[in-house]
């Protein structure tokens, strides 16, 4: 199945949201979190009927919101029609359960929205193995909640005895999956560090597109290899797989390994992160990066530093980078601005539209002045290339 067949089986008739979540003092980012929030839900074809916010200096640990504010929410769906309450933040299963009862209202939180769009994007065994894996540890402690309902009794057919509690009994059939994922992944994990390895033998240049979902990677990729085949859309996550291309310079004297990775965003589940660290770890491998920024965003700063704080947790922000300032054909006069911010911060920049082709020359020219400074190539054997090191 295509990916453009699969992007038009995503559809949610039966959810109509309602957002909201808690500013604590300081917090100036919630506006731009809510409308990431709203694409997130559209994305999964749902639309979002209203947003209600509450100012608090912490969440409160029973509902997030707070019973006060769950009433008066309970009440704005009702007006609005909506069935569904999206909390904008990481909710305790405790918390989920009591909003629930407190709204009548089915409560999901952003780390679940996230997980959903992954698992309809999943189209490779891979991709499928670690968004299944990220979703069972997701499960995990909201059995902790349901151990509490349960009665301990555990003496139906296909329980392990007496004295095991259903949630023991919940708690060991999820552990089962989980180590049972772990394993497959850990074939796929072996064959990607051989490759690796063989990579590394040769000498190959590695060079690894990061950067905010929907920042341009995987056209930047498709413009600079000429591979109509890779699949960019103007939505969130289109590209779960790393995916690796050979990139050569146009004098054909010499070529790189170009990957392209996941997209990042703010308050990305860790469990996704760490369920997508095999393949990320082509990231941290890499021998330059480079930073996809959209210069058309309306928070473009904001953006490339939430993919340095995950570039951070992947252990990859001492890697030498360089920025790429992408959409200069929509951005205009602001990617100067950027620009300036960025070089004062001590970034390398380059602006590209990656649709056109406009900035391909220079991007390509620092990443081999970069390159050969660190790596120069090694003449090629005829094995290099029989190997397979650029798959
Ligand atoms: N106008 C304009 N649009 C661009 C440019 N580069 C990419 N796009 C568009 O931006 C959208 C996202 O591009 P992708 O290449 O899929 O972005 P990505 O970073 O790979 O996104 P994910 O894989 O979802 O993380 C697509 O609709 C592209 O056509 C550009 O330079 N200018
Ligand atoms: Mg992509």
């Amino acid at each position: 199945m295509s990916k453009k067949q699969k992007l038009i089986e995503i559809s949610d008739k039966k959810h109509t949201a309602l957002i909201s979540t808690v500013v604590r003092p300081g917090t100036n980012d919630t506006e731009v979190s809510l409308d990431e929030l709203v694409m997130l839900l559209e994305n999964l074809n749902i639309k979002t009927l209203g947003r209600s916010v509450q100012n608090r200096t912490t969440p409160d640990s029973g509902s997030f919101i707070g019973s006060g504010k769950a009433e008066e929410i309970k009440d704005f769906a009702t007006k609005l029609g909506a069935n569904l309450l999206v909390i904008d933040d990481f909710l305790n299963p405790t918390q989920k359960s009591n909003l629930q009862k407190l709204t009548s209202l089915e409560v999901w939180d952003r780390a679940f929205v996230i997980m959903k769009i992954f698992e309809n994007r999943a189209d490779t065994f891979e991709a499928k193995l670690q968004v299944k894996l990220a979703q069972y540890k997701y499960e995990i402690p909201s059995l902790k909640g349901l151990g509490l309902q349960m009665s301990s009794t555990g003496a139906g057919i296909g329980t392990r005895g007496p004295g095991e509690t259903e949630y023991e009994r919940h708690r060991r059939k999820l552990d089962k999956r989980v180590n049972s994922i772990m394993d497959k992944l850990e074939i796929v994990k072996k064959s990607r560090r051989l490759r690796r390895e063989r990579r590394h033998k040769y000498g190959v240049p590695l060079v690894s597109l990061v950067g905010y979902t929907n920042s341009g990677k995987s056209t930047l990729l498709k413009g600079l290899s000429k591979d109509a085949t890779i699949v960019s859309a103007n939505q969130l996550f289109t590209t779960l797989d790393t995916v690796a291309r050979r990139i050569n310079y146009r004098d054909a004297s010499g070529s790189f390994l170009l990957f392209d990775t996941v997209g990042f965003i703010r308050k990305i589940p860790t469990d996704l992160i760490a369920a997508f660290r095999a393949t990320l770890e082509e990231v941290a491998g890499a021998d330059l990066l480079l930073v996809v920024v959209d210069a058309s965003d309306k928070e473009p700063i904001n953006h490339f530093d939430i993919v340095l704080e995950t570039l951070k947790e992947l252990q990859a922000d001492t890697i030498p980078r360089i920025t790429v300032l992408n959409k200069i054909d929509v951005a205009g006069a602001s990617t100067d601005i950027i620009e300036i911010e960025l070089i004062a911060r001590g970034e390398e920049i380059v602006k590209t539209c990656a649709l056109t082709g406009e900035g391909y020359d220079i991007l390509l020219e620092k990443i081999r002045t970069y390159l050969d400074n660190v790596k120069p190539e090694k003449t090629y054997t005829p094995d290099y290339y029989n190997d397979n090191v650029f798959d």
